[in-house]
């Protein structure tokens, strides 16, 4: 093993087109945050780099669509973003920006420096290009027909119905996103990087040195490099973004993934001028916590990107997640299935580290996961509250209680003291080797097995009943339960910021190095405490179902957006039209049919007569609001029974996009009794 001499920690640089949820901070802002507490506390020099990626397709649509500028776009995310991790105590050193001055500067000068050397391919191709907006299409600007699935509005880049990847090529009858007309194909020129040439170096680099990397990861990039790599295209004919710094490159710029990597090192400038220790030192350690989406960019094009460029380090890990689902679906932006950050922070105020813990103990580490609220609640009630909560609140409500919060001196242990004592040591190397390798979900489990460990300790011996008999006993029992509620300040510094920061307040302590966990004796006797109070709440059913409902609305929503149109009938002639009478009609009385949720019993003034309708609209119209109202009605349907009433009729109604009828009414109010035709 090399022996480095400090941690850069990067964390992929969310596209700032939108909030962030939940499926981010469990695959990368979380683990890459406990890492850095956890170095930070081990004494280690730690940079811990973020900020949002600005540039890129999908930010001028949603501008376009919006009818504001793509940097208005990015100015309103990155500001929900970055308030987002900062009160979820994401601790970065810096949190940058890629439409920073600074990252322009360095993304230009690296691609620069490669293109001196003469290391691009210049290569003229031909692209989707539309004369009336007088542009090249990049592959999200054209839509058409997916030819495998026949969606029709399958993207040049993917189809959403069915998965697949498409090239803009495959797609039938393709539309421009800009004028909805068929784009032409037209001469371009870009610079492309030739990944094929740097096979074999990857072959060595990943495949044979970094044999440790997670399997999901190692997979990933066995799996591109055995499949052939070819030269990338790095630039694009696109008005947002870097542009390209050379002659005949105008109206080009960077593409977004040769960018945003580059930012890590931008960000790592705007923080320090002695950035070049973090990023050409081979003492340095990098590492990039990332989503499993993003491991062909880390792993094989940014190193080839630094590689090629030639002064800079590699990532030494590359600790890629899977993905989170979310009540079994997928996490999904444009349909809204999300849990929001900023939206818990206002439902579930001061318990950031709640969702923390949840998405930590549930992590997708391995394979993908599910986060429910059944799931949430359970892991604050029965572990947060009734474990780590319920013995640190014993043991300073009794301290308080027996010795009015002053720690008590400690007699001779037994047996029993010692080994709950002995086993705090063994639960701390078992985090650490947890932690060190990247796994941060038994890393986690192992700090509540301390916590476990100190409810059992206390349950057993029971000072509660001891103190009636031997109150010297009693003051060993609560100085042990003290002790190794102190080194539950350090075990959850990592992953429970907040709740360290509680406890340590509580304890009336000062921050402990890791390096002191597992020492039996971090509180002197005679040391106060303060007065304590609840370190966790029970989370109640109501919230949680507030939330269900929430994700219930969400996907009804989707539903009703997705239902097309049904194909139509077939075909009939004018005659069997000509057979239904269709009237305009006035509701002149209106009442809910007694023990039915459905019936509404109508009076109608026909123009003919009137008569009873009895129509199941009752729950979309309050009686009293539809009288008066006109409505369409089919007065030769043969009468029916209904709940003991004659119907003698029916009114006709659409289904709004929310689900409830509506009437069919004429466009303006005619006499009674007038013919539809
Ligand atoms: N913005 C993609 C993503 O959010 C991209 C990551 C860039 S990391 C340099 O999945
Ligand atoms: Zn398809």
């Amino acid at each position: 093993m090399k022996n480095f001499k400090r941690t850069l920690i990067t964390s992929a640089l969310p596209y700032a087109n939108g909030p962030v949820h939940i499926g981010h901070l469990a695959g990368v802002y979380i683990p890459a945050d406990i890492y850095a507490r956890y170095l930070r506390l081990k004494g280690e020099e730690v940079a811990f780099i973020g900020g949002s990626d600005e540039h890129g397709v999908p930010i001028t649509l949603k501008a376009k669509k919006e009818g504001i500028t793509p940097q208005d776009v990015v100015d309103k995310y990155h500001g929900i973003i970055k308030d987002s991790f900062e009160k979820f105590g994401i601790s970065f050193d810096v949190y940058s920006r890629t439409s920073a001055k600074v990252h322009h500067e360095t993304a230009s000068e690296i691609f620069k420096t490669i293109y001196d050397k003469g290391l691009f391919i210049e290569q003229t191709s031909e692209q989707f290009y539309d004369e009336e907006a007088n542009q090249f299409l990049a592959d999200r600007y054209i839509t058409g027909t997916c030819p495998k699935c026949h969606f029709e509005k399958a993207y040049g880049d993917q189809c959403e119905s069915c998965g697949s990847t498409l090239n803009a090529t495959d797609l039938i009858d393709p539309k421009s996103v800009l004028s909805g007309n068929k784009p032409l194909m037209k001469e371009t020129k870009h610079w492309f990087l030739p990944l094929d040439q740097y096979e074999p170096w990857l072959r060595e680099w990943i495949l044979e040195n970094h044999k440790e990397w997670k399997s999901n990861v190692y997979g990933q990039c066995k799996s591109w490099i055995d499949g052939g790599l070819n030269p990338r295209a790095v630039t694009r004919d696109l008005d947002w973004g870097i542009p390209v710094p050379v002659k005949g490159a105008e109206g080009k710029v960077l593409y977004v993934w040769f960018d945003a990597p580059i930012g890590y090192i931008s960000a790592t400038k705007e923080w320090t001028p002695d950035w070049e220790k973090w990023w050409k030192d081979p003492e340095t350690k990098l590492i990039h916590f990332i989503g499993k989406d993003n491991i062909v960019f880390h792993c094989i094009i940014f190193p080839v990107v630094l590689k090629a460029e030639g002064t800079y380090i590699l990532p030494e890990n590359v600790p890629a997640n899977e993905f989170l689902n979310l009540e079994g679906d997928k996490i999904s932006t444009s349909r809204n299935w999300a849990v929001w950050l900023h939206e818990y922070l206002v439902d579930f105020p001061n318990k950031e580290d709640v969702l923390k813990y949840t998405l930590t103990a549930n992590a997708p580490e391995t394979k993908d996961n599910d986060f429910t609220w059944k799931d949430f609640q359970t892991r604050n009630n029965s572990e947060l509250v009734a474990i780590l909560g319920n013995f640190v609140n014993r043991t300073l409500v009794l301290t308080d209680k027996y010795y009015n919060g002053e720690v008590p001196k400690s007699g001779d242990l037994t047996d029993y003291d010692t080994n709950a004592l002995n086993e705090i040591g063994i639960l701390k190397v078992e985090t650490e080797k947890a932690l060190d390798t990247f796994h941060f979900r038994e890393a986690l489990k192992s700090a509540m097995e301390m916590a476990r460990l100190g409810n059992k300790y206390l349950a057993d011996m029971e000072p509660w009943k001891v103190v009636k008999t031997d109150p010297v006993r009693v003051k060993t029992i609560l100085n042990v339960a003290l002790q190794i509620t102190a080194n539950l300040t350090i075990v959850f510094e990592p992953f429970l910021p907040f709740t360290a920061a509680k406890l340590r307040g509580f304890m009336n302590l000062g921050k402990f190095d890791w390096k002191e966990l597992g020492r039996t004796d971090l509180i002197g006797a005679g040391h106060r405490i303060n007065t304590p109070e609840l370190l966790f709440e029970k989370i109640e059913d109501e919230a949680i179902q507030a939330q269900v409902d929430k994700l219930l609305a969400t996907k009804k929503a989707n539903e009703l957006e997705q239902q097309t149109a049904k194909p139509a009938k077939d075909n009939i002639v004018y005659e069997d039209f000509a057979k239904m009478d269709i009237r305009i009609g006035t509701i002149i009385a209106a009442e809910k049919v007694a023990k039915t949720k459905k019936l509404l019993k109508l009076t109608i003034d026909t123009g003919i007569d009137q008569r009873t309708v009895v129509s199941g609209i009752a729950e979309y119209f309050e009686p009293e609001n539809i009288i008066g109202q006109q409505v369409t009605i089919l007065v030769n349907l043969a009468p029916k029974m209904l709940k003991g009433i004659e119907s003698q009729g029916m009114i006709l109604t659409a289904e709004n996009s929310e689900g409830s009828l509506v009437f069919v009414t004429p466009a303006s109010k005619i006499k009674e009794g007038s013919e539809v035709k």
